[in-house]
């Protein structure tokens, strides 16, 4: 059985075929369709429950506690998001899994979508625990139903790091047979694992230490891990980078190639080719993870390491296969020559966007401020950074421009502004919305409600119009200075006046911007012309 998948369809139906009971996630590129694919397979036959969390950290412990209950389930996540949930995932390595878990990461070299690209095989070292590395579709697969058995195996969850162009291109995936699972409940036996007092942690951090040889007797033996020596001058490669190398060299078959795909690093696999070549060059998409190591603090005598680290290979970005061919003294493909020069679009707000509206009235109601601060979050308003707003500060992590803000005030600045989508309001605002009611924080904050989580494609957002509103006063806002509004042009004006008498309130105030994402709106029209048109 055969299917054109992208590589996070191909981890979506492995997960299917393994059985969970239970995918969670928080919306974030490229990992976002993982989810989704999921929920349009099996979400609606009540099989498997597939729902977004309000957060990373939120959908890593259901997939935990689903664990403890004896089922299956996979936790999908941007890189990002893992900084977020690090908190259970660090502590799960200590808990263990009952029921297979399985956390997918999907990092962003060269950061088409994110704000930094971070290289997720650091956490998975962090917490000592296997981490699987797919170089294609059909690994994705593959490395994820193998996932699901060895979490139950070690007892441990398992990570699977995938990246950009995998995540997001296609090729033909071969499923293999369902696995059997169990529809019972089977609540992990010993509660005192999970239960990380002291005296358990210990005991379980001890156990972690204690697993690692047999973890790293697996990846020697895995298939996933490969070595052909052939002549003096070698490449390792790791995941998908391994593509450009074989891309690179073609019908050359003088390179010695390792190829790791299974963590820990198969240790004794390198051990061989480094014996074998003077020459390694190490071809990896992210940090240089393998080669830090491989190097340690001295290098190896007599051995010349290559890679991103020593400079042959450019320390932050994608890799390619020029990149590789450069590195190893050849000329550019033809193909890539012929794509240089390529015009670039600078993204913009969609026409009619609301967050213009609410970011024209902010200009205005702060026009005659020297030194006014707009702090920001991340979403599609991001994008009042650029011209013609120029109204965003800051970007830093999501829920990030209200601390920020109260950290600002705190120095003493005013007038203080900051904006926060619906969606990153609910992920990680609330609390320092909590923090600011407390202290009547000097500052401004507009929530952006369009409904929707706009920037990851328009997914169902926690809270919006009444719900938010009711979110907001139950925090705590004075009332007299919690005010919904809509940001359209007739109503500027009277948006602008209220701005500015809430900026110059010497205490906290929350504006909401409360206006559907147009995009949003589109499609509903659509769906509902299309319901219209088709006969019941
Ligand atoms: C920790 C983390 N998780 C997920 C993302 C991906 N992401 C970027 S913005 C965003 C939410 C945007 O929704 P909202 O705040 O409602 O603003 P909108 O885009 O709708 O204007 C998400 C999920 C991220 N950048 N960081
Ligand atoms: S998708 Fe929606 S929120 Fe995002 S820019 Fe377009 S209209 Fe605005």
């Amino acid at each position: 059985m055969s299917e054109l998948l992208l590589g996070d369809e191909a981890v979506g139906i492995a997960a299917i075929d393994a059985g969970i009971s239970g995918a969670f996630s928080y919306p974030g590129t490229p990992a976002t369709e993982i989810l989704e694919f999921i929920a349009k397979r099996v979400g609606s036959d009540g099989s498997v429950s597939a729902r977004w969390s309000a957060n990373e950290k939120v959908a890593y412990e259901e997939a935990l506690g689903m664990s403890f209950a004896g089922k299956r389930s996979i936790v999908s996540m941007k890189h990002v998001g893992l900084n977020v949930a690090a908190d259970p995932f660090i502590n799960s390595a200590l808990t263990g899994a009952h029921g297979g878990l399985v956390a997918v990461v999907a990092d962003d070299p060269s950061m088409h979508s994110s704000q930094n690209e971070q290289d997720s095989r650091f956490y998975g070292d962090f917490a000592q625990i296997p981490v699987f590395e797919p170089s294609n579709q059909q690994e994705a697969y593959d490395m994820t139903r193998e996932a699901f058995e060895i979490s139950e195996k070690f007892g441990l969850p398992i990570m699977v790091r995938i990246v950009t162009r995998l995540a997001h291109s296609r090729a033909n995936v071969t499923r293999a047979e369902p696995a059997t699972v169990s529809a019972e409940v089977n609540i992990a036996p010993e509660p005192r694992d999970w239960t990380l007092l002291p005296v358990n942690a210990r005991r379980r951090f001890r156990r972690l230490l204690d697993i690692q040889g047999s973890l790293r007797e697996y990846s020697a033996d895995s298939p996933y891990n490969k070595l052909m020596l052939r002549g003096p001058r070698g490449i390792l490669a790791s995941g998908l980078a391994y593509n450009y190398v074989l891309e690179a060299i073609g019908v050359d078959s003088s390179y010695s190639l390792m190829k790791v795909g299974a963590y820990p690093v198969p240790v004794e696999m390198v051990r061989k080719l480094v014996s074998h070549c003077e020459y390694i060059l190490i071809v990896e998409e992210g940090y240089p993870f393998i080669e830090a190591r491989l190097n340690g603090i001295l290098g190896i005598p007599g051995k010349e390491i290559r890679g991103r680290q020593s400079g042959d290979l450019p320390a932050d970005g994608e890799m390619s296969t020029d990149l590789v061919r450069k590195a190893m003294g050849m000329p550019a493909t033809e193909a890539s020559a012929a794509a240089t020069g390529l015009p670039v679009r600078p993204p913009a707000l969609c026409k009619g966007c609301p967050h213009c509206d609410t970011f024209h009235a902010i200009i205005e109601a702060t026009s005659e401020v020297k030194d006014r601060i707009l702090f920001s979050d991340i979403g599609c308003y991001t994008l009042g950074a650029l011209p013609p707003y120029n109204a965003v500060h800051s970007c830093v992590d999501m829920g990030s421009s209200i601390s920020m803000a109260l950290g600002a005030a705190k120095a003493g600045a005013h007038p203080v502004l900051c904006t926060i989508g619906d969606s990153t309001f609910t992920h990680s605002g609330m609390t320092p919305l909590l923090g600011a009611v407390r202290e009547d924080a000097n500052i401004t904050v507009l929530v952006l409600d369009n409904a929707t989580v706009g920037m990851t494609g328009g997914q169902e957002t926690f809270a919006t119009g009444d719900d938010l509103l009711n979110l907001i006063r139950g925090l705590g806002v004075d009332e007299e200075h919690l005010i919904s509004f809509e940001p359209v042009k007739r109503n500027k004006k009277e948006i602008v006046a209220m701005m500015r008498r809430e900026i110059n309130h010497r205490g906290l105030s929350v504006l909401i911007a409360k206006r559907a994402c147009v995009q949003v709106m589109r499609q509903s029209v659509q769906l509902k012309q299309d319901k219209v048109a088709t006969p019941a």
